[in-house]
């Protein structure tokens, strides 16, 4: 009688939903304040650009000292084995946002700055998840995924489209591809910012367009000197990749743009503050060209590199004042990461190399950016929720893959069937609620997958890039029999147990394979 009485109520409710404009409306009232009095919390990843695990004071950097997210540390975990998927930017990012690693995709390389979406909008991404759960979406910052079809030239001076809103971000203001890339300019929801019409924005890297000066043409005119590939047109004083010509008035000025950015963030946090927000706070710094507000200048012992990397941390100070002010520390998910490792020289004559001094930019890891030694992938990562994860240290083995899948698990919502496959679920070692993560994971390194399972290394025959700390490209060649490494006795891989263990060569190699081909 009971069941009939509250079912037959349903009904009624659910009748009066459907028909009636008023009830409907406080229908979704309803479901949106219960999902925000409940345990949903806001979402902010914050993503830095080739800051190496050795590049913050709580990872044991001397020479620069990164208080804020030293700070964030202490409020919540700080990992030892967490893993970016790759160790370049494009890949990592692929791999973020859609639970897949970026071998998988050929099209998932390094991207110059005209390259279309390599990522499919029919996927499911961390941010069309969270937009499905309720959650309002936004990215600020870097991008490098590529925009528009593959199958026409993009009109930079139309509607870039698809990009980051048909991949589920609700809001987005990001640079194309990288600074030291062109199109210099910001882009808002499709639209670049500033973009005066009579002034149209060209964008060729194969040919020069235009008669703006280059590198190569102009060197007076630099006020970084650059390496051949970054001597193209100048921007700001400084050589790009790539060559653009028109946009005067939309180009950006590096020194300005790690404020811009951080506004854009602050601004989305304000206005989203009342409702669930996912923030994709892809910071710029210190990825080349090293060109920090002046006002950072001196601000590490490293020179600009450093200087660079104090600017991010001060910005991450900002945003957690900002959720301070607004009384949301507690209701937010912070995760912050890196996207590969750490490079010193990467093209301009900045002084990172120079003045490195003994500094370790990827803390006790063997190479660096663009290396499958554990310096290009092993990252710093920092999670902080107070109230409910409980500071401390973690050796969980998780990968930033496995994001996708973890806050699944956390908010919900389904991933389809034969996507995100290599993202898995590791929301209890990222708050904290277990030691253990992965069994294993894949690196990927420039043209080398390599594989980690359990406290093992296992690199097979091949080339395996290597800047380390200094300024030019060469790589370590890995012989016929593979290379094994044990982590915890050998954290600098140094010491090839290959021959001394071929049964585990064995099944790691079996591993890394049965991972290649899946
Ligand atoms: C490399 C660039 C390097 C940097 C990198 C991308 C040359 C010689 N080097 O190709 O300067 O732009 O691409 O970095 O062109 S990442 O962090 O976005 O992957
Ligand atoms: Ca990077």
């Amino acid at each position: 009688m009971v069941i009939f009485s509250v079912e037959s109520g349903l009904k009624k409710i659910m009748l009066k939903i459907k028909m009636n404009p008023l009830w409907r409306l406080l229908a979704v009232f309803f479901v949106t304040s219960s999902l925000w009095g409940g345990e949903y919390p806001n979402i902010i990843v914050i993503y830095a650009d080739d800051v190496g695990y050795g590049d913050l004071s709580c990872y044991g950097a001397k020479a620069v000292s990164t208080l804020n997210l030293d700070r964030l540390a202490e409020s919540g975990i700080r990992f030892t084995s967490a893993y970016a998927a790759a160790s370049t930017c494009t890949p990592s990012r692929y791999s973020l946002l859609t639970g897949e690693y970026a071998f998988r995709n050929k099209g998932a390389h390094i991207l110059p700055g005209n390259a279309p979406l390599i990522i499919d909008p029919a996927k499911s991404t961390i941010a069309s998840l969270l937009k499905e759960q309720g959650y309002s979406t936004g990215l600020v910052g870097k991008w490098h995924l590529g925009l528009g079809n593959a199958t026409e030239t993009l009109n930079w001076n139309g509607d870039i489209a698809p990009g980051p809103r048909e991949l589920g971000f609700d809001y987005s203001f990001h640079m194309a591809a990288t600074g030291d890339r062109v199109p210099s300019v910001y882009i808002r929801n499709g639209s670049i910012v500033n973009l005066d019409s009579n002034d149209p924005i060209e964008v060729n890297y194969k040919e020069r367009v235009g008669d703006e000066p280059t590198g190569l043409s102009h060197p007076e005119l630099l006020r970084t000197q650059a390496d051949e590939q970054h001597a193209k047109t100048i921007v700001d004083g400084t050589s790009r990749i790539g060559y653009m010509s028109g946009g005067h008035a939309a180009r950006w000025r590096d020194e300005e743009m790690p404020d811009t950015f951080l506004g854009e963030a602050l601004g989305f946090i304000e206005r989203n503050r009342d409702q669930p927000f996912f923030l994709f706070y892809a910071t710029h710094e210190n990825h080349v060209p090293r060109l920090p507000h002046p006002r950072f200048w001196g601000a590490s012992g490293l020179g600009l590199r450093g200087d660079a990397i104090v600017q991010m941390d001060w910005g991450i100070g900002r945003i957690l004042e900002t959720l301070d002010a607004f009384e949301l520390r507690e209701e937010t998910l912070i995760i912050f990461s890196s996207d590969n490792g750490p490079v010193l020289f990467d093209g301009y004559h900045d002084g990172a190399y120079e003045k490195n001094g003994d500094h370790q930019p990827a803390g006790p890891w063997r190479g660096g950016k663009y290396s499958a030694w554990e310096g290009g992938t092993r990252m710093p990562f920092i999670v902080s929720w107070p109230g409910k994860v409980e500071p401390g240290l973690s050796d969980a083995l998780v990968s930033q893959v496995d994001l996708l899948a973890s806050f699944a698990s956390l908010v919900g919502g389904a991933i389809p069937e034969g996507q995100a496959i290599d993202s898995q679920n590791m929301i209890h070692a990222l708050l904290g609620e277990s030691d253990s993560g992965r069994e294993a994971l894949i690196q990927q390194g420039i043209g080398i997958q390599v594989v980690r399972k359990g406290d093992w290394k296992y690199v097979p025959p091949g080339k395996v890039s290597n800047r380390g700390n200094s300024s030019a490209y060469f790589s370590d060649i890995i012989g016929e029999g593979g290379a094994l490494f044990y982590l915890i006795e050998d954290p600098a891989e140094q010491l090839n147990l290959a021959d001394l263990y071929p049964n585990k060569v064995k099944k790691m190699k079996a591993l890394l394979e049965a991972e290649l081909s899946k």
